[in-house]
């Protein structure tokens, strides 16, 4: 063990031999950071990047992208003429190196030091620019040294979403999408299938934790519940315990879609885990680090785990990617030609002059032997780097006004470029590049599935997440399932209820319910499944609906049947009185009119004609007027008739009975206005009574929701039901007075008593008055208005029959009965009878 002072020369010495890097100089330079070698576990860093190191296709690959990207930058005459770009690559191969290669893109021209100034805006480094690291582990620290001088860095493969805290780290952008938006694209995709029932696994470092919570938190809000959550063991070995029980839990959870938030390294193992422990047909969601990456495809008896569905970076362009394999084909066989002698890329490397040889920096001829093909992921990455080198072009483009033609070569300071590149908004290779204001760039992903050919691995294109705003689009017909009947594989916890059903939660996930019907009066919202919801009050809804329905709102229509078998008869008895009282207009003079009252009738039959008319208030929609004026106006004009009634039988059973034996009595009656006095006094009385009765109650029309489910039952309330009843029993008393008086004079000569027609009539009317009154409180809207026009018909049809007709009758078709000679001789022949 060395002691910690020599550990710490061994880093720093480490880091200085790392960084002497792939380097071309130029007036604005770039500084890229790639890992293209990485400290295998448990060596001792005492030899640099290169002794102890493994090799790293991958950095290599994207490293050999910026050169290109720059180069092509160089040669365009459009976008910066006249002005070369540079670039400074370093290894990132430890953390320790890392930080060197961002301490020297920070250094100054000339120096190896970096001086902190008071006024950091006015500070020149090296670069004006960093393109990378790769991974989220480097990029907190760069991005937070970076961060103090407003230095652009551009990464192209740290995704974690913490990076888009602009108050953390101010001067970060990046070229592939934040885990952010993965997260939302794998909960698109969840809802897309209809998965509700899933776990989650990820791997045990900062991707896949912060991946993971990211996207509970996300499910947590949508349907999708998480059955199982759990992270990877970090182990290497397929077979250890840790891992066997994870994949158990998962087994147990007894889920048919898994999540695997986790980069390849860990991804590797727990596949092989799977595979081990014969699990198949599951459907596996991967994150965008392994869902194509060949580490994972290449595990031995990995295509029956199922169907393999994943997000991936977006393809990048095949031109672009055709140049650039001319162009690493010539550089090929330039250093292949010059092997061993000169570096490649024409710089003044520093690194020979410690005197030790290295493999990562640009003296390394081996490297490029050492690169395996570049696999789609390598790709991809490569896309991201070429994009993040064109950003800073552009932003150098708009900050130099190169637009014009002439580059201006005044000063740069980095947080001038950051603000431009920020702002970029540039076509590459018919895609469009800018950030958000996190810094993010604008960009979907494609949704891929694995599809196993026989033996052969290969994926397809099924879809693509797209954003501002976020969009998933799934090509199902493209999707090959890997399961039995080659169906869309289900994964929920309960199935969905029936229409009209509400979910009952069972446990504590809401995927996990029972189904109860709604019930009646109650609808199930399909926006609310838990619980069902009260309809209006204006309408119904049988048992286990899904919607409510509009109650009818019941009333005795005009254009109803029934108004018109009731409005008939109505209108012929209006008719009727109409015509008798021309009849008797004209014959004002004969008998047996004036014994009917002589100009009373007129006031009787004007009485029955405005009850009569009070009908008509019973149709149509009740309104404020027609519940007022309904009953009033029956029961006073009503009153007024029965008052002249009884005043004309007590009149007849006068001259008859009462002159005679009290001459005195019949005299002052005749004298001071007796009938007069009486039909004005019972009417203010029944008036008073009625006005009352509309008085005391609730005016106007009402609606009655309980009558039944499906119906609204519009209906009066004007008036309290006492009072009314008040009003009635009043007339029904009037009635009975007249009805005692007529029989008392039932012997009255024939043609002066309308006792016997009269006395029928009152009785029918009578009993007509006692129904209504008894069933009055039975019905309800259509029924109550029509038992209302019914028995105010039964009331006056028989006292117009009893009391007018039969005198009618005789006026118009026995004249000769209507004569003063033949009242005269009924009288004698009375007098006689009753004094015999
Ligand atoms: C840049 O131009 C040189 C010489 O014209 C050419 O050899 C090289 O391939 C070009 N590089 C790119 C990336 O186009
Ligand atoms: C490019 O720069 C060189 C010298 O630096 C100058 O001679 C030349 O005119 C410039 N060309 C353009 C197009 O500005
Ligand atoms: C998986 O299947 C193989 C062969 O079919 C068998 O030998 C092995 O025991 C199985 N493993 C488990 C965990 O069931
Ligand atoms: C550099 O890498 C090559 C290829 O792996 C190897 O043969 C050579 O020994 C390495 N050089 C040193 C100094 O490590
Ligand atoms: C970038 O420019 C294109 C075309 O000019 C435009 O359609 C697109 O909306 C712009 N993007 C942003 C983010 O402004
Ligand atoms: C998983 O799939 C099987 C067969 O496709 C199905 O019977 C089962 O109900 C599914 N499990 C869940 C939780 O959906
Ligand atoms: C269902 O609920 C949604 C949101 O709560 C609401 O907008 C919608 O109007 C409701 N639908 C019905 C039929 O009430
Ligand atoms: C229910 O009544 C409301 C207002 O009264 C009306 O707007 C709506 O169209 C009716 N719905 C149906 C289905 O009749
Ligand atoms: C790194 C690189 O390709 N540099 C070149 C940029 O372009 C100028 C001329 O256009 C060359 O002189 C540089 O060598």
């Amino acid at each position: 063990m060395p002691p910690p002072r020599a550990a710490l020369l061994r880093v720093l010495l480490c880091a200085r031999l790392c960084a002497a890097a792939f380097r071309s100089p130029g007036e604005f330079r770039l500084a890229g950071l790639f890992q293209i070698h990485a400290l295998r576990p448990g060596r001792p860093l005492a030899h640099g990047c290169g002794v102890a190191a493994a090799f790293r296709s991958h950095g290599y690959h994207l490293s050999q992208m910026m050169r290109f990207a720059v180069e092509e930058i160089n040669n365009s005459s459009a976008l910066l003429p006249n002005v070369t770009l540079g670039y400074e690559i370093h290894d990132t191969c430890t953390e320790a190196a890392n930080l060197h290669g961002t301490l020297r893109a920070l250094g100054r021209e000339g120096r190896h030091d970096v001086e902190v100034l008071s006024a950091p805006q006015r500070y020149e480094p090296r670069a004006v620019a960093v393109i990378g690291p790769d991974s989220t582990q480097l990029a907190l620290t760069t991005a937070a040294i970076l961060g103090v001088f407003l230095v652009p860095e551009i990464s192209y493969e740290a995704s974690l979403e913490m990076l888009s805290t602009k108050r953390f780290y101010p001067s970060f952008l990046r070229t592939i999408p934040s885990d952010g938006q993965q997260v939302k694209a794998i909960g698109l995709l969840l809802q897309r299938f209809g998965w509700t029932w899933v776990a989650l696994v990820g791997s045990d470092n900062t991707y896949g934790r912060d991946g993971l919570n990211a996207l509970s938190e996300l499910l947590a809000a949508t349907d999708v519940c998480v059955a199982y959550r759990g992270v990877i063991p970090t182990t290497k070995d397929a077979g250890s315990p840790e891992l066997r029980k994870l994949i158990q839990t998962l087994v147990d959870s007894r889920v048919n879609v898994t999540v695997v938030f986790s980069n390849r390294r860990n991804a590797q193992p727990f596949f092989e885990a799977v595979v081990q422990e014969n699990i198949t047909g599951m459907v596996w969601v991967g994150s965008e680090d392994w869902s194509l990456a060949q580490t994972i495809w290449q595990v031995p008896g990995i295509q029956n785990i199922g169907s393999v569905i994943g997000i991936s970076v977006e393809q990048a362009e095949p031109t672009m990617l055709k140049r650039l394999e001319s162009w690493e084909n010539a550089r090929e066989r330039a250093v292949s030609g010059s092997a061993g002698s000169t570096g490649v890329g024409g710089g003044n490397g520093a690194s020979s002059s410690d005197g030790i040889q290295l493999n990562c920096t640009q003296h390394c001829p081996g490297c490029h032997l050492l690169a395996d093909t570049p696999d789609i992921y390598d790709i991809q990455a490569s896309y991201n780097v070429y994009s993040a080198v064109y950003a800073v072009a552009h932003g150098l483009h708009n900050l130099l006004g190169c637009a014009s033609g002439v580059c201006s070569k005044g000063r740069v300071y980095p947080w001038q470029l950051l603000q431009k590149i920020k702002q970029v908004n540039f076509s590459l290779h018919k895609s469009y590049i800018s950030f958000d204001a996190n810094g993010n760039i604008r960009k979907g992903y494609n949704i891929i599935a694995w599809n196993w050919r026989g033996q052969s691995w290969a994926f397809d294109v099924v879809g693509a997440f797209t954003v501002n705003p976020n969009r998933l689009h799934i090509d199902q017909s493209k999707i090959l399932w890997h399961t039995k009947d080659h169906q869309v594989p289900v994964s929920v916890c309960s199935w969905p209820c029936a229409a009209g059903e509400m979910r009952l939660q069972q446990n504590r996930h809401r995927c996990c319910f029972s189904c109860v019907a709604c019930p009646a009066g109650t609808f199930l919202n399909r926006t609310a499944l838990y619980a069902c919801q009260a309809c209006g009050r204006d309408e119904w809804a049988p048992v286990g609906s899904e919607t409510c329905f509009n109650r009818t709102v019941e009333f005795l229509s005009w254009a109803d049947p029934l108004s018109w078998v009731l409005l008939i008869p109505t209108v012929l008895l209006l008719l009727l009185m109409a015509g008798l009282a021309v009849l008797f207009a004209r014959n004002a003079s004969t008998p047996v009119v004036r014994s009917a009252g002589g100009k009373m009738c007129f006031l009787m039959l004007g009485a029955l004609a405005c009850t009569c008319s009070s009908i008509f208030f019973n149709f149509g929609e009740p309104t404020w007027l027609s519940c007022l004026v309904r009953i009033p106006l029956f029961t006073i004009s009503f009153a007024v008739f029965l008052s002249c009634v009884a005043t004309r039988c007590f009149q007849i059973v006068c001259i008859f009975k009462l002159s005679t034996r009290w001459p005195a009595l019949h005299e002052a009656w005749q004298r001071r206005g007796g009938p007069a006095l009486f039909i004005a006094g019972s009417t203010v009385a029944q008036a008073v009574l009625s006005v009352a009765a509309v008085a005391s109650g609730p005016a106007g029309p009402r609606r009655r929701y309980s009558v039944a489910a499906e119906r609204v039952v519009l209906e009066c309330g004007a008036g309290s039901a006492p009072g009314e009843t008040a009003a009635i029993l009043y007339n029904l008393l009037l009635s009975l007075g007249c009805f005692a008086l007529s029989y008392a004079g039932k012997d009255l000569p024939a043609d002066y008593n309308e006792a016997k027609c009269l006395t029928c009539s009152l009785l029918l009317h009578l009993a007509c008055s006692a129904a209504v009154l008894c069933t009055r409180s039975y019905f309800r809207g259509r029924s109550a208005a029509v038992t209302a026009a019914l028995g105010a018909l039964g009331t006056l049809a028989p006292l117009l029959g009893g009391y007018f007709l039969p005198k009618g009758f005789v006026v118009l078709l026995r004249p000769h009965l209507n004569t003063a000679e033949r009242f005269q001789q009924e009288i004698r022949s009375y007098t006689r009878r009753r004094d015999e």
